[in-house]
């Protein structure tokens, strides 16, 4: 017989943990964002939706060079705020692209955090999205602490998906061990 400790660290050795939010499920899993299969995958972008490094670069790089012709003529996009294009040669439709914060320990980071996990969810919404899977924001080059982003990331889905019932699955996808056990951590909270 499995004691519970010995089932969570069961769960966490699959990389999947799940959660239920009202009738939506919110997923942790390590994985590559490019590879889901969601009707939307999100980008941590920069302030020129151009093609950087770590998941923008990658997303940029399955996506295929039309999604820079597209980002080209949206004008940017300001921290904690969000904007949508198609998903081109991804799996994914669409690509919701958000700007987090760059860290340095202000409250203002805070919500700015948050923003760009409600306002991806918000466009989401807004588009009849049912899926969606969503990296560690700003918790590579923007230098974020992965727990304090954990918190952050977990709080704003669960309560958006508790006031809004259209979107049914939410993943967040970690792409190293690590991170996929400290946001699991923080989902086991919320069971
Ligand atoms: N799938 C899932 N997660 C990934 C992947 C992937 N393919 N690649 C990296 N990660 P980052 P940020 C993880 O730096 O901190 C870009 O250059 C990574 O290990 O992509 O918001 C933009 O253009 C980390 O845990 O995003 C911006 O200038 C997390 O995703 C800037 O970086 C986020 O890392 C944005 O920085």
């Amino acid at each position: 017989m499995y004691s519970s400790f010995s089932t969570r660290q069961k769960e966490r050795s699959i990389n999947v943990m799940e959660i239920k939010v009202g009738k939506s499920k919110l997923s942790i899993i390590k994985g590559d964002i490019t590879e889901q299969k969601t009707d939307a995958i999100v980008n941590a972008a920069n302030q020129q939706l151009a093609p950087g490094g770590g998941v923008a670069g990658a997303i940029h790089r399955a996506a295929g060079p039309a999604l820079w012709e597209e980002c080209k003529r949206l004008g940017g996009c300001k921290t904690g705020q969000a904007q949508i294009t198609k998903g081109y040669s991804l799996y994914a439709r669409f690509v919701i692209h958000t700007v987090g914060p760059v860290f340095n320990n202000t409250e203002k980071n805070k919500t700015d955090l948050a923003d760009s996990y409600r306002n991806s969810l918000e466009i989401a919404k807004n588009h009849g999205i049912k899926s969606i899977s969503f990296p560690s924001i700003s918790t590579g080059i923007f230098g974020y602490p992965v727990g304090q982003a954990a918190e952050i990331a977990i709080s704003t889905i669960t309560k958006f998906l508790k006031q809004n019932q259209e979107i049914e699955l939410v993943q967040i996808v970690l792409f190293d061990d690590s991170s996929y056990n400290i946001f699991a951590l923080e989902a086991e909270k919320y069971q």
